[in-house]
């Protein structure tokens, strides 16, 4: 069994998702978190993250935090779902590739779009154009970033230039991967679970 830790609206939702896609027999545990952009909310003692924020996953007793290690610990757990690949793998390493980019290139560049400095910060200018010029280089060789396959590393870049949107430049090619992406069946069972779970919050 595994327990997801999940506030609504928030990066433990694609979690759902993932869950959702991945199958695995799952519980979801709302817990309240401290909401950066508004000031509201704290966090909660229940939550088992060392940083008290969401996602998280307990799976046989092993605590998993961070969205990118959870969506690997999940997909090599579940080496069934062929939702990424496996250790030993051809593919592995361009798995790896995409799943690192996307903390360490993707969300740095959301972030300073959404925060307004990219602009006068020609280092994360360079950092945002190259990352919105190797997502649609990777978009033109196929429907998703490692070729035919869907996978976490998918999930994870789709949910976030959902997030986004208006940062990214104009383009058909990012609304069409995000519409693929995100209308998957899985992706919209996990977003009505993510609203079921903030009504239930909210009684
Ligand atoms: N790098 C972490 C970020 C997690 C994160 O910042 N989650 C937010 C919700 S979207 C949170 O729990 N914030 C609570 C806080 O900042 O205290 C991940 O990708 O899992």
């Amino acid at each position: 069994m595994i327990t997801l830790y999940h506030a609504p609206q928030s990066r433990s939702t694609r979690m759902i998702w993932w869950l959702e896609e991945l199958g695995a027999p799952y519980e979801i545990q709302p817990v309240s978190i401290f909401r950066p952009m508004t000031g509201e909310g704290e966090g909660d003692p229940a939550n088992p993250h060392p940083d008290s924020k969401v996602p998280a996953i307990v799976h046989n007793g092993t605590l998993v935090a961070e969205s990118v290690a959870i969506v690997l610990y999940l997909s090599d757990a579940f080496p069934e779902r062929g939702l990424g690949p496996v250790a030993g793998t051809a593919a592995r390493g361009s798995y790896l590739t995409w799943l690192a980019w996307y903390a360490c290139e993707l969300e740095p560049a959301l972030f300073a779009g959404l925060a307004g400095e990219l602009l006068g910060a020609p280092m994360k200018l360079r950092g945002y154009d190259a990352a919105v010029r190797r997502l649609h280089g990777a978009l033109a060789r196929g429907p998703y970033v490692l070729g035919e396959d869907f996978s976490g590393a998918d999930l994870l870049i789709a949910s976030a230039l959902a997030f986004g949107r208006k940062v990214f430049p104009e383009s058909a090619v990012l609304d069409n991967y995000i519409a693929r992406c995100l209308g998957r069946p899985a992706a919209v069972r996990g977003m009505a679970l993510d609203q079921a779970t903030g009504l239930q919050k909210a009684a």
